[in-house]
């Protein structure tokens, strides 16, 4: 089940058939078993013709008053690329030391009011000469700390700030503009399967300049070890949404500009396009 926030009201779409909701996104989502509580709710809705037009030109972000959390180095490919571009500043084992910790890396992203949604633009930094997406399969936790459902995010970075020293992370992280979740909020029966992948295109002036994709079976941690330190000594009233990292890491020499398109597709989520731009 896809449930799409739009300026209509919450655009639900099971087994072909579309819903339409009207309601707080908040109230909405912030249910234990949410897949089992709106199964038995769209039964006493009217079935919609096709929304899908409706989603097309008024889609929000999948979010309302969540805060958005990271979690990093949570692939090998990751601990990688970071101990690589922070040799220079001494901090390289840090990230090695995280890989392996109990504890993990986890790290405050965003507020909703600096997220944007599919078809929106993520921006650069002005003050950063290497930046990367993240392309990052996330989370949507309950206030009662339970996974719920499903996005596709974008863990906007500058790698030239982060490399230059750790202690710069905030910065390299938050910004305007700075993360992207969408299209929708998925739903499942049970747990995400261990075989999903995660792909991720960049796209400059109609070439394709990165393609790669990953099983989300690669990663380090469970989903539930991430919500469970995450939960420990902070209460989200609200539920909250947690990126898990990235193993999608584009060579070293390259680094975003504005106009590229990234296309971050998550298997049977959907697929979230985002312009990079900059701020004006
Ligand atoms: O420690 C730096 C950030 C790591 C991260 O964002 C990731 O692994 O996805
Ligand atoms: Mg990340």
């Amino acid at each position: 089940m896809k449930l799409f926030k739009t300026k209509s009201g919450v655009v639900i779409l099971n087994k072909g058939t579309y819903y339409l909701l009207q309601g707080n996104w908040d109230r909405i989502i912030n249910r234990n078993q949410l897949y089992q509580h709106l199964l038995e709710e769209i039964k006493s809705l009217p079935a919609q013709d096709d929304l899908s037009s409706l989603i097309e030109h008024e889609i929000l972000p999948p979010i309302g008053n969540q805060e958005v959390w990271a979690a990093g180095v949570t692939y090998y490919r990751s601990r990688e690329a970071r101990m690589e571009e922070s040799k220079t500043s001494g901090g390289a084992n840090f990230y090695d030391d995280v890989y392996e910790a109990e504890r993990p890396e986890l790290f405050f992203k965003a507020i909703a009011q600096r997220v944007v949604g599919h078809g929106d633009v993520v921006n650069i930094r002005r003050d950063s000469t290497w930046n990367v997406p993240e392309p990052e399969l996330t989370l949507f936790i309950n206030s009662q700390g339970r996974i719920e459902g499903y996005t596709c995010g974008n863990d906007m970075s500058s790698r030239s700030i982060e490399g230059e020293n750790p202690l710069y992370l905030p910065q390299a992280k938050s910004y305007d503009r700075s993360a992207a979740l969408g299209p929708c909020l998925h739903l499942t029966r049970r747990p995400i399967s261990p075989d999903t992948t995660i792909s991720m295109k960049i796209i400059r002036k109609g070439e394709v300049l990165y393609t790669d994709s990953v099983e989300i079976s690669k990663m380090k941690r469970t989903h539930t070890e991430l919500a469970d330190f995450l939960y420990r000594e902070c209460d989200f009233p609200f539920g909250c949404f947690l990126m898990t990292g990235t193993c999608l890491v584009p060579p070293n020499d390259f680094t975003l500009q504005v106009d590229d398109t990234i296309h971050i597709e998550i298997h049977r989520i959907g697929i979230l396009i985002n312009k990079v731009g900059v701020k004006q």
